[in-house]
């Protein structure tokens, strides 16, 4: 069955037409063979989610709206995940936030960078930074840590979904403010982020365009307020009391703000101990 083939009244749509994506793009050489693991991983929470935004995961798009038209220089990474699954939400958040889209990614080949490349101009980028290769971030192994020195080595703003959690705190450490997607809440990588969103990349790439249109005319108050006014350590409380809840969960249900503080104080088992990922 093709993804065009899919019914759309199919209560897992969404989940069947995105397994397709990643398929296509392993097929196509864009997306590494790992990366259907990491798919599987990112269904599982998700479907404990209940494939649904959290108003935390809204908040937290809207924050990083708000962070990119900020950004001096902003940046978009592109691995063969997001490339497969979003190129061309991918393209309409660079164009809305004027960020650079630069392929980084985690098993590297040239081979596969510049596939993505092509794929994202297919899908309407003009320009895709990754192949110069000519900058590093510094504590990684030589692979894992090249990026273009006039992209991700010079950003101030950095967008890394499904980030590897090394790469993650190497970032952090140059001193970027990081936007993470990923739907593992317990993963080092959101929790080392400035503004984590706790979403499935195919929701939250086209959330933050749609906040960062809304606040595109919005005064710098404003702009400050959504920044401001999100805060990290409850949107991730949120979403591992949301995990917590579990597969009872529905698109319409509320996550009690007392079940958020009870995850947050207790930090333990399901999606706790992170020291190792
Ligand atoms: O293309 P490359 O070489 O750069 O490799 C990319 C992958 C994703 C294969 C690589 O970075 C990797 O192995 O990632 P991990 O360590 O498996 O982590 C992937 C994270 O992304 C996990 O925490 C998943 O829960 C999460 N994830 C998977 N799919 C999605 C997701 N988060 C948001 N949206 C998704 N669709």
């Amino acid at each position: 069955m093709t993804e065009t083939e899919i019914p759309e009244d199919h209560p897992r749509y969404a989940s069947l037409v995105t397994r397709h994506r990643i398929e296509a793009g392993v097929e196509k050489g864009i997306t590494s063979k790992q990366g259907l693991i990491a798919q599987g991983r990112g269904e599982a929470f998700d479907y404990l989610l209940g494939e649904r935004t959290l108003p935390s995961a809204d908040a937290a798009a809207r924050a990083a709206a708000a962070t990119l038209l900020s950004a001096e220089r902003p940046v978009l990474s592109v691995n063969g995940n997001v490339a497969a699954l979003a190129p061309a939400e991918t393209v309409d958040l660079a164009e809305a936030v004027d960020a650079d889209v630069e392929v980084n990614l985690f098993n590297h080949t040239d081979e596969r960078a510049r596939r993505i490349a092509d794929h994202l101009r297919e899908h309407g980028a003009d320009e895709v930074k990754g192949l110069a290769g000519d900058g590093e971030i510094p504590g990684l192994d030589h692979a894992r840590g090249t990026v273009d020195a006039d992209g991700i080595e010079a950003a101030d703003v950095v967008v890394v979904p499904l980030e590897d959690g090394d790469r993650a705190e190497a970032l952090d450490a140059m001193g970027k403010t990081e936007i993470v997607i990923d739907l593992n809440p317990g993963s080092r990588s959101p929790r080392t982020a400035d503004v984590p969103i706790i979403d499935n990349l195919i929701r939250a790439v086209p959330n933050v365009t749609a906040h960062a249109r809304d606040l595109a005319d919005a005064s710098p108050a404003t702009r400050r307020d959504a920044i401001d006014s999100f805060d990290a350590a409850e949107a991730l409380a949120e979403a591992e009391a949301a995990i917590r809840k579990g597969t009872f969960a529905t698109p319409d249900d509320e996550v009690p703000n007392d079940e958020a503080a009870d995850a947050e104080a207790s930090n333990a088992d399901m999606v706790g101990d992170t020291s190792a990922r």
